[in-house]
């Protein structure tokens, strides 16, 4: 299904570069039409420290973005898959460069030598990584803060001015708790044409969960709760499909424990336990205090670095209760409580599953984009072929209609309507049994079973008398997505 409308899509651009082969457009276009066969391209975006180096880190699976200081966090820098470990340098002027750069224990440094990171437009490590396979991940440097300095660049990359399509198909964006400022920025690159980045290709996450609360025991419990709480907002509801805490440092260190750490953590569990309560009251105490449990100050240092203190307590329960025996069952049982994977769930389901769709729509958006540029006698056909693919494609009217529920521009009578819609039209996962809600091994029969009763439920109501234009129109949709499934079983 998708496929065709790539190949639609593959066709119009073709078709516009050729036009516009001897124009400036011509090369940008043609870079489109070879963008269409990369990796979705997701942003991870959000203020100063939110923790979104981390967080790619650990989404990678390896230390590379560097954090904190350190003139590299200052630079937009894509991590793509590659044949062979390089770092290119873009720079704003002048043509691009391969860098040195070294990658030992901890993160890579690059040596950038003379150049002014403000001289830079870009830094590209090609690195060969699965994980990196189907999306590239894009490290921006922080927003600081709206009202003063907001960090142009990120602006820039992220909500460019005018009709400039975004350079990524997706956003991963981060915030520690929702701000005003959070709010204000993810209003900034959102807008309401069918390109820009939007609640369907926004993903928030309620970043360093482990520090809620000052890292008791039960912070991921508290974060949930607050994430959850952001879910139902409506303000929040307009600017991305979902919010999910995550402890990022926790993840990053989990994914790339150390055997020596594991063994700093089994010392700390082999202790007395009202010794190692007291230890862990404060980082400072665990950092500094007089202790005989057998672990010197700079060690404790380092696992409070990596893995925070929480990270610290959760590890030595784990250990303690028998819950974790090996530094393999350590780290899964760290990984699966800092909330990585529910976020790679959503990534999957949000971005991984609709990427064609996505991808799709940012090529239209550059179309587009060079056809106002650039107005020509040829220019008026592509648009309307354009317009007439927009308008036809059902993955993009499922995806505007997302969008319309997200922000309110459309509004069922119930809650629960609503819901029911956003799962058949593919919220919470594109397999049809989930669009469906129905177990994964629904036989065919319920599959086309129960298709069948959606599609009469939705027709009713597209053709309710009561049903408003908008609501009509949503509802006929909804069930068209449905006859789709219905086509794709017989
Ligand atoms: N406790 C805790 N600290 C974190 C977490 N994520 C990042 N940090 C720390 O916050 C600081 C900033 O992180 P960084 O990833 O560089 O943030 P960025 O500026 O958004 O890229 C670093 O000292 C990280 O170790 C987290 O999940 N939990
Ligand atoms: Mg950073």
């Amino acid at each position: 299904m998708s496929t065709s409308l790539l190949d639609h899509v593959r066709t119009l651009l073709l078709q516009a570069a050729q036009t516009y082969r001897a124009s400036p457009s011509g090369p940008s276009l043609q870079a489109v039409v070879d963008r269409l066969d990369e990796p979705l391209r997701v942003a991870v975006a959000g203020k100063v420290k939110a923790g979104k180096s981390t967080l790619l880190n650990a989404l990678v699976g390896e230390r590379l973005a560097p954090t904190d200081a350190g003139e590299c966090t200052r630079i937009v820098t894509w991590y793509r898959d590659g044949l062979t470990y390089r770092v290119t340098l873009h720079p704003l002027q002048g043509a691009a460069r391969q860098v040195p750069f070294t990658h030992d224990h901890g993160a890579m440094d690059v040596r950038l030598g003379a150049t002014d990171p403000r001289d830079i437009e870009r830094l590209e490590v090609e690195w060969p990584s699965a994980s990196l396979r189907a999306t590239t991940l894009i490290d921006t440097p922080g927003i600081a803060s709206l009202s003063s300095d907001l960090s142009e660049r990120t602006q820039a990359f992220l909500a460019p001015d005018d009709d400039q399509p975004t350079t990524a198909d997706a956003v991963i964006y981060l915030m520690r708790h929702l701000h005003a400022t959070d709010v204000r920025l993810l209003e900034a690159f959102h807008d309401d044409s069918a390109a820009r980045a939007a609640p369907i290709n926004t993903v928030a996450v309620l970043s360093r969960a482990d520090e809620v609360g000052a890292g008791r025991i039960d912070a991921l419990h508290t974060a949930r709760r607050i994430a959850k709480r952001y879910r139902s907002d409506p303000q929040v509801q307009r600017l991305c499909q979902t919010v999910v805490p995550v402890a990022g440092l926790l993840a990053e260190s989990a994914a790339t424990l150390r055997q020596d750490e594991f063994g700093a953590f089994r010392t700390i569990a082999g202790a007395e336990r009202g010794d190692v309560e007291a230890l862990l009251l404060s980082a400072d105490r665990f950092r500094e205090a007089e202790t005989d449990i057998g672990l010197s100050a700079p060690v404790r240092e380092g696992l409070l670095r990596r893995f925070g203190l929480f990270g610290v307590r959760l590890g030595d329960m784990l250990i303690r209760r028998g819950v974790a025996t090996t530094a393999d069952e350590l780290a899964g049982e760290l990984l699966r409580q800092s909330g990585l994977r529910d976020l790679r769930e959503v990534l999957t389901n949000q971005f991984s599953e609709r990427h064609e769709v996505l991808r799709a729509r940012s090529a239209l958006a550059v179309l587009e984009s060079c056809l106002r540029a650039d107005e020509r006698p040829e220019a008026s056909a592509l648009m309307s072929a354009l317009e007439r693919l927009r308008a036809g494609a059902h993955e993009f009217a499922e995806i505007r209609l997302l969008n319309a529920l997200a922000t309110g521009g459309v509004r069922f009578a119930e809650p629960a309507i609503r819901l029911d819609a956003e799962r058949l039209l593919g919220a919470h996962g594109r397999a049809v049994t989930v669009r469906l809600g129905l177990p994964p091994d629904a036989s065919p029969d319920q599959i086309r079973q129960a298709t069948a009763e959606a599609i009469a439920v939705w027709r009713r109501r597209a053709e309710s008398p009561l049903a408003s234009p908008t609501v009509a129109d949503a509802a006929l949709i909804v069930a068209r997505s449905c006859e789709g499934h219905l086509m794709a079983l017989a």
